[in-house]
């Protein structure tokens, strides 16, 4: 189940209230959240998310769906309530993106930062979601196949 609200912004930020000033709704795209400011500027975004857990594990997914030349698109950093950084590594141009984190003992939220590269860059992202990990039934898994003859 997707934990994030208003992550495909269809027609606003509504459920964004905390961003920087260059991170804002855009109707391109079919409603997206476009990242803009100029040259260096430390871009972010954040949602409180009730529901997530300290110490638990998530999937994170999202999507650059457009960017303006000549620079890609920077977002280094997904937070889980202050947590360690999310695996899914820096987020540099179009694409389908997911990666993992672990919720840390902050507020429970997603935490996104990113960067304008080159002056007057502009990147879009869209159809944000977190979803909890839940382990595999392995030791069911195994008790099944055993019953199967398969161990
Ligand atoms: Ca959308």
């Amino acid at each position: 189940m997707n934990l994030v609200t208003n992550g495909t912004f269809d027609s606003d930020m509504s459920s964004w209230p905390i961003r920087h000033s260059g991170v804002t709704w855009d109707a391109a795209y079919g409603g997206s959240c476009k990242w803009w400011d100029g040259l260096g500027t430390t871009l972010y975004l954040y949602q409180a998310i009730a529901a997530l857990v300290e110490g638990k594990r998530y999937k994170i997914s999202l999507d650059v769906v457009g960017h303006e030349s000549p620079g890609d698109s920077r977002i280094a950093s997904i937070l889980l309530g202050g947590g360690d950084n999310w695996d899914g590594g820096l987020i540099q141009t179009d694409g389908h993106y997911e990666g993992y984190a672990i919720c840390g003992s902050e507020t429970p939220s997603i935490y996104l930062v990113g960067y304008s590269y080159h002056y007057g860059v502009s990147f879009w992202i869209d159809n944000i979601t977190v979803e909890l990990v839940t382990a595999r039934p392995l030791v069911g898994g195994l008790l099944a196949a055993g019953r199967r003859g398969l161990v």
